[in-house]
């Protein structure tokens, strides 16, 4: 079966060549790749946890996972009496574009596959859609030692996706016991709650008594910037633990943009924990998008470990319309609209200047473009302009501001209406 990971697989030679000749460092991608067997057992290390809640008389947790061709999501509880999945797939919002399911048990106790296919004041129209034997969710439910386990896997195809390529996404689940109320999402009150995840942000494997865990300070990073982050090797056991060695590598694109490390570990003692920092500069050209690093550890027979954590590399600043008011009236005689510069780095100034067309009839009070400096990461100006619109102007306006910064240019458009004052 093809795997999220795999879809990397295409650059992945490169970066095993470059591997290869800068230290003999391969990362082993296959132990990462920790896709559940949908047999109605949640077995030790199969899944991640994705929450827990005590009743009164049970203790309910919750699984998630997700590989190339499919999600999936496994719960262990006492009783189950019913379930539902909440899908943003381009996390754009739960009522927002195509890609919004609910998966809920019908009265029969089978799955229901749901489509937002209209939002509107009175609330989110819902469709059932048909969905093909081949595409449908499978599902096995047990009782293991009286626990009821249930575990199902929502292919990629039956929300209309070729595959689950590494990305942003939302997602819900939700699970009733007939002692207790839905938690976390009621399908009955369709607001937005999905939780965000990025695919591929982090995975993590170790063998008992050891944990590890690789963090980096930030997820988003600049071209030439530096990443940084730490491992953990946490010794969990009675024993004390020799770890050999621990390898920290990219994978797929990211092994020509950052460096591998090998680092000798040593004993571990009951109840301590290695700590390592990790930096490493991102190089110049590298490209924008998604990219992971992983970290394996070693004992001198095998390898005990692994855990991959994802990051993205991003523009050092982002212009983005900024509208004090969404909605103007007739009598409003300035109309403010204006351009948020957001900066992604502490290591330079992001300057420029941004100017702003008026339409036919419009005013503007001062001067038609700004200047701007923004410095800092997540560090924002906002540039205001104030319009007079001519008299009786009324419904919705697209004016755009363009925004240099040196050699770049970017235009955003400030969407807002005029509505009769009442
Ligand atoms: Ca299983
Ligand atoms: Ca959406």
């Amino acid at each position: 079966m093809r795997k999220i990971l795999t879809s990397l697989a295409i650059i992945i030679f490169v970066a095993m060549a470059c591997a290869a000749m800068c230290d003999e460092i391969v990362f082993d991608k296959e132990i990462l790749k920790k896709t559940p067997t949908i047999d109605g057992k949640i077995m030790p290390g199969e899944w991640e946890v994705f929450y827990t809640y005590n009743t009164e008389n049970d203790i309910v947790t919750s699984y998630v996972n997700w590989d190339f061709d499919n999600l999936y999501f496994g719960c262990t509880l006492n009783a189950i009496e019913s379930i539902s999945i909440v899908l943003d797939l381009n996390a754009d919002g739960w009522t927002v574009g195509d890609d919004n399911y609910l998966i809920l048990t019908n009265e029969n106790g089978e799955l229901d596959v749901l489509k937002v296919v209209k939002t509107g004041e009175e609330g989110v129209t819902l469709v059932n859609i048909d969905v093909p034997e081949t595409n449908q969710i499978h599902g096995e439910q047990s009782l293991v030692n009286g626990k009821t386990n249930l575990e199902i896997a929502i292919p990629a195809r039956m929300v209309g996706k070729n595959n689950f390529d590494m990305g942003k996404t939302n997602f819900n689940f939700a699970i009733k016991t007939p002692e207790a109320d839905w938690n976390t999402f009621n399908p009955k009150d369709i607001t937005d709650n999905t939780i965000g995840c990025n695919l591929v942000n982090h995975k993590s494997f170790a063998l008992a008594p050891l944990t590890l865990d690789f963090y980096l300070t930030r997820e988003k990073a600049v071209a030439s910037e530096t990443i940084d982050g730490k491992v953990k090797i946490k010794n969990h056991g009675s024993e004390p633990i020799v770890i050999k060695e621990l390898i920290m590598a990219g994978e797929g694109l990211s092994e020509d943009i950052v460096s591998s490390y090998k680092i000798k570990v040593g004993e571990i003692r009951p109840g301590k924990t290695f700590e390592r920092e990790y930096h490493t500069k991102v190089l110049p050209d590298t490209p924008l998008g998604a990219k992971a690093l992983g970290c394996e550890i070693y004992t001198d027979q095998m390898k005990v470990g692994g855990v991959l954590r994802s990051f993205e590399i991003i523009n050092p600043s982002k212009s983005m319309p900024y509208l004090p008011k969404e909605v103007y009236y007739t009598n409003d005689k300035v109309i403010r609209i204006g351009v948020r510069i957001l900066s992604y780095t502490d290591k330079r100034a992001t300057t420029g200047y941004a100017s702003v067309v008026v339409p036919e009839g419009w005013e503007i009070e001062g001067n038609n473009h700004n200047k701007f400096k923004v410095i800092g990461y997540n560090k924002y100006v906002d540039l205001i302009f104030r319009l007079t619109p001519p008299l009786g102007a009324i419904g919705h306006f697209k004016i755009p501001i363009t925004v240099n910064k040196g050699t770049e240019q970017e235009t955003v458009t400030c969407d807002f209406d005029i509505v009769q004052t009442r």
